[in-house]
């Protein structure tokens, strides 16, 4: 099964690009830490991704809440992930009717499929969705679909959670993995699952989030790349935090590969 299969071997097993190459960078950087870059300041997201970005493997944004988006910041931010080999995933976590959908990740201030190697989508309103993401023109792309939440109360049910893994299923060279909590959401070891509600320090916010330990998640549940937010965003000192972070996780990857 996909949890005792190394990062390399599952690189060979990939039928997305994105998703053979992120493989390829976590078995290259040994890293499997996703930084969510959830700040509003595009100077501060740089400044950071300066100090961190040699310990991560994705870095995931919010490209609308950053207050002084330009397309300076996508230049510059595009020199960082090719300075620092990580790819970027833009949160944008999609969730309308095909037409609505390909016109919001093309066009707009933000024009998201000219930079985001990969972006987040819900299952949701159906395959027109993946319809629409699917248009890259050839440019190494992929989609996150979310299979579960992290959030307490969501509405995600089995069912729904099941239908979401049969709809991806037909994209196979879309498809870069899920963003779910549990190993048993998927089988194919070649698709990515990405872990949010990852945090040393808290079980919870005032919001709803839901925070588990890296040896929880990578061990019990299965998560290959984990994202951490204001676990690392919001420390004293984000780069010292970010390193924590970066061998708590690959510690816990090593074991469960070896064991
Ligand atoms: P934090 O570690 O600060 O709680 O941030 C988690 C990040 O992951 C946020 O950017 C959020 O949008 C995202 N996320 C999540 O927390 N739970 C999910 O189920 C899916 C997400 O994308």
């Amino acid at each position: 099964d996909r949890m005792s299969l190394t990062y390399e071997k599952r690189a060979e097993l990939a039928k997305n690009g994105v998703a053979k190459q992120l493989f390829s960078i976590m078995a290259t950087k040994k890293t499997n830490l996703c930084l969510s870059v959830d700040l509003t300041s595009a100077t501060k997201i740089l400044d950071l991704l300066e100090k961190v970005g040699e310990h991560v493997c994705l870095v995931k944004t919010h490209a609308d809440i950053i207050e002084d988006y330009t397309g300076d910041f996508i230049t510059r931010i595009k020199q960082l992930a090719e300075r620092f080999n990580f790819l970027i995933l833009e949160d944008r976590k999609y969730a309308d009717i095909g037409h609505t959908v390909s016109l919001q990740y093309s066009k707009g201030l933000y024009k998201v499929g000219d930079w985001a190697d990969c972006v987040t989508a819900h299952s949701l309103p159906g395959e027109g969705i993946l319809k629409a993401l699917n248009s890259s023109n050839g440019v190494n792309r992929g989609v996150f679909l979310l299979a579960e939440m992290s959030s307490e109360g969501n509405l995600i049910t089995p069912d729904y959670k099941e239908a979401t893994v049969a709809m991806a299923s037909k994209y196979p060279e879309l498809i870069t993995g899920f963003v779910c909590q549990n190993k048993d959401t998927f089988k194919d070891p070649g698709l990515i699952q990405l872990t949010p509600g990852v945090q040393l320090e808290s079980s919870k916010d005032d919001l709803g989030q839901v925070y588990n330990t890296p040896e929880k998640v990578i061990l019990e549940k299965g998560g290959d790349v984990i994202v951490v937010g204001r676990g690392i965003v919001a420390a004293k000192s984000p780069e010292a935090q970010a390193v924590i972070y970066k061998d708590t996780l690959w510690k816990c990857y090593m074991k469960r590969v070896s064991g």
